[in-house]
């Protein structure tokens, strides 16, 4: 199988496995895991963040950050096609007692600018609007296409953001594609978040686990969350040792699916009735458009099925992700299967 479908389909790899069999570890309830504790000093380090907390999922890392910046009865502003908004079940509802306010980008990679984001803010103006309490942004963007945003663009929003008093969260699943895109690090690119939360089990592929960095006392506060949210773990050194070497050393490959990502939209570019634009493909997501090919999404991907070929439909679109399980030639298998199903 190739499976195209996501990157978090990432298996550990032998160092990995190696280095998890050899974990010294502690009950990190306790505090006591010394793998779990590296491993955040490690990241925290790289951020040039106070701290940092690993958590299970990039979920809950979101989650956590948006209960903390906010009080119930609050406002987030966040991109219409954003994660936290769309693909956590609802969870700054349940969980924050926050309300969402959706902005679409003008941009279709999905990158707000402060403009944009500024007409969206409630300052008690008037006093029966809702407050905006948060602004979260995602950086790679996944459903805008895997797309950047640059560190002066972050640094913008963040610092006109807190003129008004306002916190930001970035959601950085994805951070380290960003960084290798732009060559540029991740502590550039999200110097001025009050919070962030990325993963490393997705490209960087860890079989579990994602960081929260921020001040220390946010990140105090942050363990309380987590072990309410029920993400305390105990020997979590297993894990956290398969996540210090996702951290440093897969950082230094993802540029080979960035590669990959680039060749498959370049290849499916010019397949009838699929439309992308393959200059915006900067990181390992692609997304096509098949609303004038002659299958729907949903058919296309169940036939590349039989081609042993794995990839989401979402809507019109088709989504394909590359990571270190797929190489370059997985790439072109794929493109001549979707030019078998849907023609050029
Ligand atoms: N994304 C998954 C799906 O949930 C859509 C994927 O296959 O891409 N932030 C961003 C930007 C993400 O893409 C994801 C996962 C998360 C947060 C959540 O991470 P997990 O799955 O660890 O909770």
């Amino acid at each position: 199988m190739i499976d195209l479908r996501s990157d978090t389909v990432t298996k550990p790899t032998a160092e990995m496995r190696r280095a998890m069999a050899e974990a010294e570890v502690g009950d990190d309830v306790y505090g006591e895991d010394p793998t779990v504790n590296l491993l955040q000093e490690r990241a925290a380090e790289i951020f040039g963040k106070e701290a940092a907390l690993f958590c299970p999922t990039g979920s809950m890392g979101n989650q956590i950050a948006v209960k903390l910046h906010t009080k119930p009865g609050d406002e987030i502003i966040i991109e219409e096609r954003g994660h936290i908004l769309n693909w956590e079940l609802g969870m700054p509802a349940v969980a924050a007692g926050v309300t969402i306010r959706a902005v679409r980008a003008a941009d279709d990679n999905g990158m707000l600018t402060w403009a944009e984001i500024e007409l969206a803010v409630h300052k008690n103006q008037p006093y029966y609007s809702c407050p905006t309490g948060l602004i979260c942004l995602e950086n790679t963007h996944n459903f805008g296409g895997g797309s950047v945003m640059s560190a002066a663009e972050t640094s913008e929003i963040c610092n006109h953001a807190h003129e008004l008093n306002l916190p930001v969260h970035l959601d950085g699943a994805r951070i380290f594609n960003s960084a290798v895109a732009q060559n540029e690090t991740a502590a550039n690119l999200t110097k001025d978040c009050d919070s962030v939360q990325f993963c490393l089990s997705k490209g960087l592929g860890a079989p579990v686990g994602s960081m929260l960095l921020g001040k220390l006392d946010f990140i105090e506060e942050a363990r309380v969350w987590r072990k309410r949210f029920g993400g305390g773990m105990r020997q979590a050194g297993i894990l956290a040792a398969a996540g210090l070497i996702a951290l440093t050393e897969s950082p230094k490959t993802l540029h080979i699916d960035h590669e990959n990502a680039k060749r498959l939209a370049e290849g499916g570019a010019n397949l009838k009735g699929v439309s992308i634009d393959a200059e915006k493909v900067q990181t390992n997501i692609v997304i096509f458009d098949v609303s004038n090919a002659s299958l729907s999404s949903g058919e296309i991907c169940a036939k590349l099925k039989e081609h042993e070929i794995l990839a989401s439909p979402f809507g019109n679109s088709i989504r394909m992700v590359t990571h270190y399980d797929v190489s370059r030639e997985d790439i072109d298998e794929t493109l001549n299967s979707l030019q078998k199903i849907i023609g050029n």
